[in-house]
């Protein structure tokens, strides 16, 4: 069973009680937490995401008029929407929700008037995809509140479109992905082309994650992200100068890439290394996972950060110190960052009888260097977003 917050539970239920009224549907949508395969997702790659206990908790329910209620609990922000005029505002929050409610609307779902409430223990910026949460647990809520009959790729797929047209950002499908497909105690292993995908258990015997919100979020986040995209972009259309039958850098070899070099500005190569390394890192990551062999995942986490830093340049000087931490830490085996980059959270694979210990080590290291609290959190792996039954 999913440990549910009671406390944030409890908060969504009441303020939609004093709002709106007594009869309405409960629904959580995790974050999500990313192994290895960063970056990967949007060029056609691997990824090893998993659904996390840490989500938004939604009460929503119909309201007969043609008017959407929006009330975020967390930010105390509200706002009414005509059905008949949906398109982005300036509650940046509001947009994820607005976003996929077009996107339904666009696919012709007949969508009447709603009334939301919602609140959740995700911290915005630490790259555990609270967007996707709220893209896709309002895809999921308004398929359950409406009939709609909707897949589960028809959500994720909503959530993402959201993203693209309502928010600017052009990620990948990796974040809707986990937070839709997420099962307990494991993490998912997808193929971002075909949408392919196995379950796989955690099996590293001794070792636990941790992960630890550096709390800052630097500004190049979103703008950097779409730059990043333009420049695989740039590296596939040289390479099917010469290669017309290559669709993305998950066709492409290292070989194939260093044979073509004298042809790639600096940047743009060392951007298309890293995702296919990155790609190779992901696959070598699954045996090691089903095989239990902790050090050597522990090192592709060292690896991956080390090629996000360098070569991708997503990372910032908060992100590599607390990696380095996590190196000189003889209780650790394994850290990057995790997620988009340029703040947000690292992850790491810790002994687990040494968890807290290295929790309050890294504390103290950060906040001397930095002034800043660090947060470490304990997740559990858990299933996708869902109707919460009203006992618990
Ligand atoms: C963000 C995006 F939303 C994902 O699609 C993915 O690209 C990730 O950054 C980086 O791996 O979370």
């Amino acid at each position: 069973m999913i440990l549910y917050d009671k406390n944030i539970l409890n908060t969504v239920q009441n303020a939609f009680r004093e709002r709106y009224g007594e009869v309405f549907k409960l629904i959580f949508s995790p974050g999500r937490i990313n192994l290895i395969g960063e970056h990967t997702d949007y060029n056609e790659g691997f990824v090893m995401p998993g659904a996390i206990d840490k989500g938004i908790y939604f009460a929503i329910a119909k309201n007969d008029q043609d008017v959407i209620r929006l009330h975020s609990l967390d930010l105390g922000e509200e706002t009414d929407v005509k059905l008949n005029e949906v398109q982005p505002i300036s509650l940046p929050w509001a947009n994820y929700i607005l976003g996929v409610v077009e996107e339904l609307q666009k696919a012709q779902c007949k969508i009447l008037g709603f009334d939301m409430v919602f609140g959740g223990d995700i911290p915005i910026g630490a790259g555990l995809s609270s967007s996707a949460a709220l893209e896709c647990g309002t895809g999921f809520a308004l398929d359950h509140l409406f009939n709609l009959n909707l897949g589960k790729l028809e959500i994720i797929k909503a959530g993402q479109q959201a993203e693209h047209n309502f928010v600017g950002v052009q990620c990948g499908i990796m974040d809707q992905f986990a937070n839709v497909m997420g099962k307990k105690a494991h993490l998912i292993q997808l193929d971002c082309r075909s949408l392919d995908y196995v379950y796989s258990p955690w099996a590293i015997e001794g070792y636990q994650i941790l992960l630890c919100n550096s709390k800052v979020k630097h500004s190049l986040a979103e703008s950097q992200y779409n730059q990043r995209r333009l420049e695989c972009d740039t590296g596939v259309r040289i390479l099917q100068k010469t290669h017309p039958e290559v669709k993305s850098l998950r066709n492409v070899s290292i070989e194939m890439l260093e044979r073509m070099k004298v042809q790639f500005l600096e940047v743009i190569f060392q951007r298309c290394s890293y995702v296919i390394e990155e790609n190779k890192r992901v696959l070598k990551a699954s045996t090691a996972l089903k095989e239990g062999q902790a050090l050597q995942l522990g090192s592709l986490l060292y690896e991956s950060h080390k090629g996000l830093s360098e070569k991708y340049e997503v990372s910032c000087k908060e992100l590599d110190f607390l990696v380095d931490l996590a190196i000189a830490h003889p209780a650790v085996i394994g850290a990057r960052m995790m997620g988009g980059g340029f703040g947000g959270c690292t992850i790491n694979l810790v002994k687990k009888s040494e968890i807290e210990k290295v929790a309050e080590e890294f504390q103290k290291a950060y906040l001397e260097v930095y002034q800043i609290h660090l947060e470490c959190y304990q997740i559990q792996l858990t299933n996708g977003t869902h109707i919460i039954n009203q006992e618990v």
